[in-house]
């Protein structure tokens, strides 16, 4: 298909889309998987084994992304968005890299970074109020429970209303970019999979090979920083971000 004639365009984008913002991914060489067990820091039970090891992982993370910027990848997403194409980013990132591009509708899968919630009573806790103390989970304001970050771990239930926003997206694309992600944490890896039954084109940017390359109409090997912009450049000249 001619990349300009898509009519709807989902893209599917994991931890290597931050890669070139200095963003860590997790099952790289030196992603956070090779420095932490994700039983220890990525699971109710790690947390409740020891809540301020995982509140000092998160903070790091927080300060990490406070301090990065968006890159060419999300700029080119919000490129094609602005030159008023319909795009859905469904992100397993909690970066919030893709807004703070200008991406408008972006459906976060896995939570987000700037949240906080009760362990307990799942409270949201108040933007201003929980982010000073790094070294460990300030009490939820509601029941005196812990904090904890508003994300996704495994064996937890992606919230329902941004998976029905994801599925409805999905059904009706066209053209499905899947990009950097390794594809292998369910139920997001097989998001592309819907996108398929209904017949659009899979397009993989990756460098590396996943269990979703085989299932694509293109796969290109590159840096997703280096790929986009250029893939938006030649299939829709005129919304290239510097242009
Ligand atoms: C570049 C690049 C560049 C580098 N440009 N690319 C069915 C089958 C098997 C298992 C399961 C199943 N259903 C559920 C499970 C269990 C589990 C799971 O999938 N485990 C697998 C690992 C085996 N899933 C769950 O537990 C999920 N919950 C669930 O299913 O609930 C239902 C249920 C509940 C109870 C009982 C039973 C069912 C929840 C999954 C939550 C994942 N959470 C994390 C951490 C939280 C958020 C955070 O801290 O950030 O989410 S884990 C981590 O992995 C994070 C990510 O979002 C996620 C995906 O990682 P991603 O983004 O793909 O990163 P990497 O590092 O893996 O890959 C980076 C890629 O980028 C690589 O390919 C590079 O090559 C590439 N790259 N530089 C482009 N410049
Ligand atoms: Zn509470």
């Amino acid at each position: 298909m001619h990349l300009a004639t898509a009519r709807r365009i989902v893209a599917l984008t994991g931890a290597g889309i931050s890669a070139e913002s200095g963003i860590a991914t997790f099952r790289d060489e030196n992603g956070l998987w090779a420095a932490h067990d994700p039983e220890d820091v990525a699971t109710m039970e790690g947390f409740r084994r020891d809540p301020a090891r995982v509140w000092r992982f998160y903070t790091a993370r927080r300060n990490a992304v406070v301090a990065a910027r968006p890159n060419a990848a999300h700029a080119a997403l919000a490129a094609i968005e602005a030159k008023g194409v319909d795009v859905t980013v469904v992100t397993q990132n909690i970066d919030g890299l893709h807004s703070r591009a200008g991406s408008r509708r972006v459906i976060e899968v896995h939570g987000g970074l700037e949240r906080a919630r009760c362990a307990e009573c799942s409270a949201l806790a108040v933007q201003g109020s929980w982010e000073d103390d790094p070294s460990e989970p300030p009490a939820c304001a509601a029941c005196g429970g812990l904090l904890r970050p508003d994300v996704v771990w495994f064996g937890e239930t992606l919230p329902m209303i941004a998976i029905g926003r994801a599925f409805e997206a999905l059904r009706g694309c066209d053209l499905c970019f899947s990009i950097g992600t390794s594809a292998v944490v369910e139920p997001a890896a097989s998001f592309a999979f819907v996108a398929a039954e209904v017949g659009a084109t899979l397009i993989e940017i990756n460098p590396e090979a996943t269990p979703l390359s085989r299932h694509c109409g293109l796969v290109i090997r590159a840096p997703a920083g280096v790929a986009m912009p250029a893939m938006v450049a030649a299939a829709w000249p005129e919304s290239a971000p510097n242009a």
